[in-house]
């Protein structure tokens, strides 16, 4: 029997889902994003799961679109109803879904493997890791939600050129130029990405989703929208269980014990 093109395990309040064609550096069938798509929107609603790892085997962790994924030889991808049914979809989930979504970005991430990369909420990348807009090389344009994060990330220049010019950008660089969480030590990216794991699912996880949520909207909203945004969802952080509890520890100067239940 073949391996699942994604593996999924739990432990600790903590999904980890690797994307698993290592021969093929992890680029993205059409079985695989449908695996994939499935699979989140499982951890989206499990109160089992407060927090989501999306990883890579081997030795990359998305090359993008498996351009040799087509019916009959000969064909080219759709790009549209790729983006429709699976890319689209699969962005839109990490970004709403009321937990936190690491990326551990253990090698190259290229076309929309990077960008599904750049949608999730906190990026660890091993050192020897780039992040590649390839999709120029091949006469497309970036997608998968890549012409939306790059620029309100890095700035517009920065964009163009990775976007127009196609070249690769170290995780280090990655890192200085706020497009990700971190750029580690290729053998601390499993331990890294462990502590932040295991830190966020003792934490407050309902607070954490709202928090997300806040975030998540303010790029369209006036400072007056946003200040309405929070206070309703404050409310109801400061209502819920762990918020009370967080207080109450605080001033009994206790270590919290949170629970991630909602209000
Ligand atoms: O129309 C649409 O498809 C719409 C959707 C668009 C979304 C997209 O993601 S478009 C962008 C697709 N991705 C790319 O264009 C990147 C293609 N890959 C590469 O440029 C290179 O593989 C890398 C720069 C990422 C890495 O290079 P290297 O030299 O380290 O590895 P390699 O030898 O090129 O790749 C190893 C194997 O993976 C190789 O297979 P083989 O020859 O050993 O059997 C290669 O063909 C395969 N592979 C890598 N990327 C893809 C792929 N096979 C299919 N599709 C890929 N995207």
């Amino acid at each position: 029997m073949s391996e699942p093109a994604v593996l999924s395990a739990a432990k600790g309040g903590v999904l980890r889902l690797t994307l698993n064609r290592p021969d093929k550096l992890n680029a993205f069938t059409r079985a695989m994003l449908a695996e994939l798509r499935s699979r989140l929107e499982a951890a989206a609603v499990d109160p089992r799961c407060p927090v989501v790892v999306l990883t890579g085997a081997g030795r990359a962790f998305s090359a993008g679109q498996d351009l040799s994924d087509v019916d009959e030889p000969g064909q080219i991808p759709d790009a549209a109803e790729l983006l429709e049914r699976a890319y689209n979809p699969i962005i839109k989930l990490i970004g709403s879904m009321p937990k936190p979504v690491l990326a551990a970005v253990n090698g190259i991430a290229a076309g929309a493997g990077a960008n599904v990369a750049l949608a999730c909420d906190l990026i660890y990348a091993a050192r020897s890791a780039t992040f590649l807009q390839a999709f120029a090389r091949i006469g497309l344009i970036p997608d998968a939600g890549g012409t939306w994060q790059l620029p309100r990330l890095i700035g517009a220049a920065r964009a163009r050129g990775l976007c127009l010019l196609a070249e690769p950008l170290s995780a280090e660089k990655a890192e200085a130029w706020g497009l990700i969480w971190k750029a580690v030590d290729d053998d601390k990216l499993a331990s890294e990405v462990e502590a932040a794991t295991e830190k966020l699912a003792g934490a407050a996880t309902y607070a954490l989703g709202l928090s997300k949520r806040a975030l998540a909207a303010s790029s369209a909203n006036t400072l007056a929208t946003q200040l309405d945004l929070e206070r309703e969802l404050q409310k109801r952080a400061s209502a819920s269980p762990d918020g009370q509890e967080g207080i109450n520890a605080f001033l009994a100067k206790r270590t919290p014990r949170f629970t991630g239940e909602n209000a």
